[in-house]
């Protein structure tokens, strides 16, 4: 059973997952909602596990479209509760007992609902998926990576006392090197219908840090503010990578939270973490595997960060949507930093789809849910807000505005970033704390000569005012089919592959004004190619295949070659141990 974080969240308030087979049913022809499958679950159903992708299943490998899921729960007593889904796919519809709960558009952010005085006994679950790409989802409906449905993450269901704390909210300015003021503000939420006293205390780490009374009327909500200066503080640093926790206890009701303290600012066209010059050298992620698509399970997530580590890299962008906080957590405990964004990938949708407004409305509402739900994480440095939309267009640049007020409205402690495909016409490059660049010299442009592209793109941050501001290079690579290899450098061959990269990273890192790289890809991952659709017919294999390791996670020849030019030394096939 996988657990969502790597950390105990909660010592008081129990909570269980509801993992395991639930009851679930395609619904190829949209009809369970007029003939109410939410009270009539259709008998002849088959099983699916939770969380999973049903594509990964056998004879569902293509299906996008609507689905039904069930389970029962039985409460012991009458409690309150807490539904609390932690990611599906898509539209999803919530049904308790027939009665419909509630809506959520995403993909990769949790979403739950608050039940007072549920009855004591057995409770059905229902809930509706779709996972139809159109003009205005997020993604897009043409879109390089397989999109898979279902329900990806945990569901969890947790019992919460009368008053209970809906949220923990931790902010901090650093007042000197080791000393902050720290803001901690907790929303109280009483489900008793008298008025209530209830002890608050908090602590950092074990060491009890406040304690007050508060005062909540009947099925009111309240919230507390508490602000300290604390003192003798470690920085989180990439080297030391110190971490507090933070717990509030609420009569009975806990809640734990990790952060980190850490100044980041962009200055003379670097990043500085801590007052320091920073580098990246990082790889693009997917959480997406064959077996499992992106209900990714937490075992991988620790082999694949001691992959990334051992390469070199100190970062990694999370390509293309917000990833598990299991894997955000590891992040943070090994100082690795981290590239956030949320999955508008827009390199085939044309600028006047970038303005329709259920388009606009369901991005802002996923970066705000993004950045609700990681804001603690140390490790996360950029928020990015889109990924290769036409930032030639004026509907771009108006979605661009938009996004990054929103971002700096929510979070000052971090930078506003996003990924250009248009280095040399685009008009949004002075909205931006960070640029990055994906650009494909050597794969879909002829041969590795970045620096016409740059020359360009540098003089034309000067017209838009962003001569200071730090660039990266967020994507570059070409395809290596696994195995594929011979004296000739042939295209999709690992030997093409691993040249490409090696040329192409040397000329980034003796370019000054660069001031980190994220390979594309980490691993090879599954394309969108449907035998009914024109698009990705290159994709061999049906699989984006410019990972350093395949989708098995087994090392191509360009992991060896970017594992040495990353660590910087001459034999990349030390593999840190001797064969006795
Ligand atoms: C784009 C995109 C990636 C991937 C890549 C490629 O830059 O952001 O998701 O599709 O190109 O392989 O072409």
């Amino acid at each position: 059973m996988d657990v969502i974080r790597t950390f105990q969240q909660h010592r008081l308030r129990k909570s269980q997952l509801l993992e395991g087979l639930w009851d679930f049913v395609f619904d190829k022809d949209d009809i369970g909602l007029s003939e109410g499958w939410y009270t009539n679950f259709p008998a002849n159903h088959d099983r699916m596990p939770v969380p999973a992708c049903w594509n990964n299943e056998l004879d569902k490998f293509d299906y996008e479209g609507v689905a039904w899921y069930r389970t029962r729960i039985t409460i012991e007593d009458s409690s309150h509760l807490r539904l609390l889904f932690h990611a599906v796919l898509g539209h999803a519809d919530v049904y308790l007992d027939g009665v419909h709960l509630g809506y959520h558009y995403g993909g990769f952010t949790p979403f739950d609902f608050t039940l007072p005085d549920v009855t004591a006994g057995v409770h059905e679950l229902v809930v509706r998926t779709d996972n139809t790409l159109t003009r205005n989802t997020i993604p897009y409906h043409i879109v390089d990576w397989f999109h898979y449905g279902g329900i990806i993450r945990p569901v969890e269901i947790q019992i919460l006392p009368d008053i209970s704390i809906e949220d923990m909210r931790i902010t901090y300015d650093m007042t000197g090197d080791s000393s902050a003021t720290v803001q901690v503000t907790l929303q109280l939420r009483s489900m008793s219908d008298t008025e209530l006293d209830v002890p608050v205390s908090l602590y950092r780490n074990e060491e009890l840090v406040h304690v007050e009374n508060v005062h909540l009327p009947a099925m009111g909500i309240r919230d507390v503010n508490v602000e300290q200066v604390w003192s003798g503080l470690q920085r989180w640093n990439p080297d030391d990578p110190a971490l507090y926790m933070v717990r509030a206890v609420v009569g009975q009701d806990d809640k734990s939270d990790r952060i980190g303290f850490r100044t980041v600012e962009t200055r003379n066209k670097k990043i500085w973490l801590n007052g320091k010059e920073l580098y990246l050298q990082g790889v693009n992620r997917h959480e997406e595997h064959p077996e499992w698509g992106f209900a990714f399970p937490n075992k991988l997530m620790t082999k694949e960060l001691d992959i990334i580590q051992q390469m070199g890299c100190n970062t990694v962008r999370g390509s293309h949507y917000p990833q598990s906080e299991y894997w955000l957590d590891l992040l943070d405990e090994r100082g690795f930093i981290f590239w956030s964004e949320i999955p508008i990938w827009g390199a085939a949708f044309p600028a006047e789809d970038t303005g329709d407004l259920l388009f606009v409305e369901r991005a802002l509402t996923m970066m705000d849910e993004m950045i609700e739900r990681d804001l603690h994480h140390p490790s996360i440095l950029f928020w990015s807000v889109h990924n290769e939309i036409d930032t030639r267009s004026k509907q771009a640049y108006d979605l661009s505005i938009q996004m990054t007020e929103l971002v700096r409205a929510k979070d000052q402690s971090r930078l506003v970033s996003y990924a250009t495909m248009h280095p040399m016409t685009d008009i949004c490059l002075g909205l931006f704390d960070v640029i990055g660049i994906n650009y494909y010299d050597g794969w879909y442009f002829g041969h590795v000569k970045f620096e016409e592209m740059l020359d360009v793109f540098h003089q034309r941050c000067k017209e838009y005012g962003a001569e200071d501001t730090p660039v990266l290079m967020t994507e570059f690579g070409g395809a290596g089919v696994f195995g594929d290899s011979g004296w000739e450098p042939r295209l999709f061959s690992e030997d093409y592959q691993a040249d490409l990269l090696s040329r192409s990273l040397r000329l980034f890192r003796s370019d000054s004004k660069i001031s980190g790289t994220y390979v594309w890809q980490f691993a090879d991952t599954r394309a969108q190619l449907q035998s009914h659709q024109p698009h990705f017919r290159d994709r061999a294999r049906s699989f984006n295949n410019k990972g350093l390791l395949n989708e098995y996670r087994k090392p191509k020849l360009a992991y060896r070659v970017v594992k040495g030019i990353y660590t910087d030394i001459s034999n990349p096939y030390d593999w840190g141990f001797v064969l006795k």
